[in-house]
């Protein structure tokens, strides 16, 4: 993995726009363990955790999410919290972090699914907002197999009104899209190994996979300590949730 060295540099970016990307965040064979654990997972486990340890596409067979990993699997438990990592995430969470979730957006080749534009907050629910996604690529993401898409500075507007998505996995939406265009948006094109961090207040949407190559991304999430539930936000996630389960 990389030193994180210019730590300072990349809070002070995260601060003011909600996302970073860091090259190289991985290196090639820690990219290839990844793969590697999750061809394992999906294989010899999957098959005997509970339904929504998954959410499928609609073809209602190919992966297009694992939740909770960091239950399901040592493996990312343990990579989730090594130091190298924790220590930088202490410094945008403000305070001690707490893994939340590990999980993967795999985007398949063909029939991978769009995500609406949303606020992660609208799902994770926290006071404050000290929450954040390290979204780490295992395959190239590019334009054209639905690399994700940011609106720089958005995680400072608070959180916006919601509506029900009627997406399976992703079930609370923005209620009206943004007025920033796809082509002023921040679109994080990656390497495999390569990572962003973003806000969990950032509004952010990805664009289905039409392509033949498959995208897949592997999600850590941490909140600081700190933070408590918003209970306001709880009730209309439940109710968008409920509508639109995961499994
Ligand atoms: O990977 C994607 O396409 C979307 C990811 C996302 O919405 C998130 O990390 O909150």
């Amino acid at each position: 993995m990389i030193q994180l060295s210019d730590h300072l540099q990349l809070v002070h970016d995260y601060q003011r726009d909600g996302v970073v990307r860091i090259r190289k965040f991985f290196t090639a064979e820690t990219v290839a363990e990844i793969r590697a654990e999750l061809d394992q997972y999906i294989r010899d486990d999957l098959p005997s955790k509970p339904v929504d340890a998954r959410t499928l596409e609609a073809d209602g067979k190919t992966i297009r999410n694992l939740w909770r990993l960091e239950q399901h699997d040592e493996f990312f438990r343990r990579l989730a919290q090594r130091t190298e990592i924790t220590d930088l995430i202490a410094r945008l969470v403000r305070g001690e972090p707490v893994l939340a979730g590990v999980e993967t957006f795999s985007k398949p080749a063909r029939i991978g699914s769009g995500v609406p534009y949303h606020q992660d907050n609208a799902y994770f629910c926290r006071t404050p907002p000290d929450m954040l996604t390290l979204w780490i690529a295992i395959d190239p993401v590019t334009v054209e197999n639905g690399a994700v898409y940011f609106i720089k500075g958005s995680h400072k507007l608070g959180m916006q009104p919601t509506k029900p998505s009627g997406v399976t996995g992703n079930s609370v939406g923005l209620a009206e899209p943004p007025a920033t265009p796809e082509s002023d948006q921040f679109c994080a094109t990656l390497d495999p190994g390569d990572a962003t961090i973003h806000h969990c207040e950032i509004i952010h949407h990805s664009d289905p996979n039409h392509t033949d190559r498959s995208r897949l991304g592997l999600l850590f999430v941490y909140r600081g300590a700190h933070t408590t539930t918003d209970e306001q936000l709880k009730t209309t996630y439940s109710e968008a949730v409920t509508a639109t389960p995961p499994a």
